[in-house]
């Protein structure tokens, strides 16, 4: 049996201003041609289906083209909501998709019954975990343990008893959204640490002959049989240089046998760049990042006027500025009431003024930040 793992597809997420329903659409056209091309029996989606629990219109419908697309292709696929899904919503109907092939796991009473389908060998047995929200799981299964290993690690449990129970010979697939122990996180996936311990150990999927990992977004491989696919686009600056695709994996009579990468399209590339603006708009080696989505940062000492405006004359696709002079202006380590003390409200002002630009202000402005001042105090006086 040949599987292609995928994961946090985030449908109807932007990049900065950029609308991303395009790529996404053109990822979904990337699955079909791979699942085609490869001849993939099950396809497996762990989780964050779309970015938020009530998705925009336009990513209602290209999820469900998705859907019916994998399932012309005579691919079975099984699917778990993730963090940033709703469980209710996405359990929409889910006994009446699941008669055309199509398996949504996205309630806690699923976990342990598994989505059933045959090869040559015999049974493969799919668990589909949803996201565990810690303390929903726990009341739902009366644990008195908080935190993520202790709900997962029952989840598994399930998993594992369930699994004693099928005739031997019968291979096991988990899906899984979760955040494993030494793994490299993002800038891109919602913190999930609130409500106790938030890292489960790889070892909690002890069992399975292969555990498809979905919510962090870089791929990796925590173990031969416990690997992240990552999201197939880059949502985040710090996803720079990730390869984003999916895991094709190949099971044979006794388990894992295979697994290779296939990478899926970049949109356009992006790319984390800084120095001083003059810099930047003209010299060459700057040339090759026209066409990127980029993240710059400014190391001028003093702040330039319309930055961005500029920027994008060179860089159309520039989407985030950040300001970081390299010259470190003389410090001051007395406490700020201290600083403030004999300070006037207009010196304090333009004393903000240079703090934030990196240069003083005019006459003319220190003329205006008085005047301001003035009238201030006279509309107080004569309240
Ligand atoms: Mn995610």
């Amino acid at each position: 049996m040949r599987l292609l793992h995928t994961s946090d597809w985030h449908l109807g997420r932007s990049f900065h201003r950029e609308n991303l329903i395009d790529a996404q659409a053109a990822f979904i056209d990337h699955l079909i041609d791979t699942i085609r091309a490869e001849r993939i029996d099950v396809v497996v989606v762990s989780g964050d289906l779309y970015d938020r629990a009530l998705p925009p219109l336009d990513a209602v419908r290209l999820f469900g083209e998705a859907l019916r697309r994998i399932r012309d292709t005579g691919a079975r696929a099984v699917l778990i909501s993730g963090n940033h899904d709703s469980m209710v919503r996405l359990g929409y109907a889910t006994e009446l998709i699941d008669a055309s092939g199509v398996h949504v796991r996205s309630s806690l009473e699923c976990v342990g019954e598994p989505v059933l389908i045959d090869d040559a060998h015999g049974p493969v047995a799919f668990y589909g975990i949803p996201y565990l929200e810690p303390e929903i799981a726990r009341h739902h299964w009366r644990l008195t343990e908080r935190g993520h290993p202790a709900v997962l690690g029952h989840a598994m449990q399930r998993v594992r008893s369930d699994l004693a129970t099928r005739p031997a010979g019968t291979r096991s697939v988990v899906l899984s959204h979760a955040f494993v122990s030494g793994a490299e996180p993002s800038d891109s996936e919602r913190d999930i640490s609130v409500g106790g311990a938030a890292h489960v150990p790889a070892s909690v999927f002890d069992g399975a002959d292969y555990t498809a990992l979905g919510h962090l977004h870089g791929r990796q491989r925590m173990t031969d049989t416990v690997r992240y696919s990552g999201s197939p686009l880059a949502y985040s600056f710090s996803e720079e240089h990730h390869v984003k695709g999916c895991w094709i994996l190949d099971l044979d009579a006794s388990g894992l046998a295979s697994a290779a990468f296939a990478e899926a399209p970049v949109p356009r590339p992006i790319a984390r760049i800084s120095g001083r603006i003059d810099d930047l708009l003209t010299a060459p080696r700057w040339e090759r990042y026209t066409d990127h989505w980029l993240q710059i940062t400014l190391t001028d000492p003093i702040r330039p006027v319309f930055p961005m405006d500029r920027l994008r004359e060179r860089f159309p696709h520039a989407l985030s500025l950040g300001f970081a002079p390299d010259e470190d202006r003389a410090r001051d380590d007395r406490t700020w009431t201290r600083r403030v003390a004999d300070r006037s409200g207009p010196d304090l002002a333009m004393d903000f003024i240079d703090w934030a630009r990196g240069a003083p202000p005019t006459d003319e402005e220190r003329r205006l930040v008085r005047t301001a001042f003035e009238e201030v105090r006279m509309r107080e006086a004569t309240r």
